[in-house]
């Protein structure tokens, strides 16, 4: 539904009523989307670009593949943009948000930057061109970029990618400063798995933030990737625990690669576990004001990664490999509720009902809601009106 919550039009019990969805209940809960990810080769298949396409349930998507740095800058210098035009011109369409997935990274890395042997200087320049160009080409589109993905080892060092080995930890702030320079609009994030719980990775990431602060960098976020095992996954006070770690640090925080995995052929009883275990992570990511979204790796058990890389492992996602939907999708559901009234505008910044002057459209990006905010209040087609934080609603 176009317009879904353009406080404006509608009544709060509209709004709430027409909550049906799981980003649709996310955003009733304050948040920015649900999304999922998705990658080019399934785009052929309409079926699964039919449900990939409700915005109720998907209010943000993410190319799986199409913009890793293999994709997008095969060879030096040559650029194709393409596959992640695809993406991104489907999320445009659809009225989705684009989180945009990734600059700097060890794997899917084309060998001649592995393998180059470059020097520093040289390694700094061709990253620098890699995120620039990149960001450049996707100017306006992306929400976040994942800057750097996945630097850390388990215990919490820096993994041995040629760019740790070549440039040093300093790989990482350069990289921030670079993207903040070519797309100032796009939030900035640093991506990781296995940081979900409190331990020494976890720990490694905050770090990181503090590292590229003290440069004086901007980092806006820190995602959390989610790849989760079915009955590992504890509390969400346990979870949401750890969201505040990051948080505190001053950055926001998103699920970005959900999946909760158990052993296949899955068990009634395993599906049950993973319908408590996905409420869990929604209950956390509800419950923590920063945390902007939840993102899953794929929304259906057919084109998930999980069983290539774990063989007998999979059903992670919260519909099966015939569409059909999972325990865990009305567990969601529920663990987004059906809209708080958290950060609701106030009547002092609804228009006007009596009002029959032109009503005035606020563009992409601008504000129109928030406590103490008096200027117009719907957004130019096809954006939406968003709750940021009590002061701030901006067009999205
Ligand atoms: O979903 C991606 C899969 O299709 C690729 O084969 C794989 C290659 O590494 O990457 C997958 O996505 C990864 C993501 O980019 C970063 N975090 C881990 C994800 C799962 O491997």
């Amino acid at each position: 539904m176009v317009g879904f919550c353009s406080f404006a039009l509608l009544s709060l019990a509209a709004c709430l009523a027409a909550a049906n969805g799981l980003s649709a209940r996310a955003k009733a809960a304050g948040k920015l989307y649900f999304g999922s990810a998705t990658d080019n080769p399934e785009l052929s298949d309409s079926a699964y670009v039919n449900i990939l396409s409700n915005s109720e349930d998907f209010g943000q998507i993410t190319p799986g593949n199409s913009m890793k740095w293999d994709s997008v800058e095969p060879s030096r210098d040559n650029f194709n943009f393409a596959g992640g035009d695809v993406v991104a011109n489907l999320a445009a369409q659809n009225g989705q948000l684009l989180r945009c997935h990734t600059l700097v990274w060890h794997s899917q890395l084309p060998s001649w930057v592995s393998d180059g042997n470059f020097d520093n200087a040289t390694l700094i320049s061709i990253m620098e061109n890699h995120i620039t160009q990149t960001m450049t080409h996707f100017k306006g589109k992306c929400l976040h970029w994942d800057v750097v993905n996945e630097a850390l080892n388990e215990d919490g060092t820096y993994r041995d990618s040629v760019f740790y080995r070549t440039i040093g930890e300093a790989y990482i702030p350069i990289a921030f400063k670079v993207a903040a320079a070519a797309d100032p609009d796009a939030k900035l994030y640093y991506n990781d798995y296995n940081i979900e719980h409190a331990g020494a990775k976890a720990t490694g990431a905050q770090r990181i933030v503090k590292l590229i602060q003290s440069y004086g960098g901007r980092i806006d976020g820190v995602g959390l990737q989610g790849h989760l095992i079915v009955g590992s996954v504890g509390s969400s006070a346990a979870l949401a625990g750890n969201l505040n770690d990051f948080t505190s640090l001053g950055v926001e925080v998103a699920y970005t690669e959900l999946d909760i995995r158990t052993t296949t052929p899955a068990s009634s009883s395993a599906l049950q576990q993973q319908a408590t275990d996905y409420a869990s992570v929604v209950s956390a990511c509800k419950t923590v004001p920063e945390c902007v979204g939840i993102t899953i790796w794929d929304w259906t058990d057919k084109y998930s990664w999980i069983p290539s890389v774990f063989p007998g492992e999979g059903a992670a996602l919260p519909w099966d490999e015939n569409y059909q939907k999972k325990p865990a999708y009305n567990a969601i559901l529920n663990a987004w509720g059906n809209g708080s009234g958290d950060g609701t505008p106030t009547s002092s910044t609804t228009t006007d009902p009596t009002d029959t002057s032109p009503a005035e459209t606020v563009p992409h990006w601008g504000q129109c809601g928030g406590n103490g905010y008096t200027g117009p209040t719907t957004c130019e087609a096809p954006y939406e009106c968003t709750y940021l934080n009590d002061w701030y609603w901006q067009c999205l």
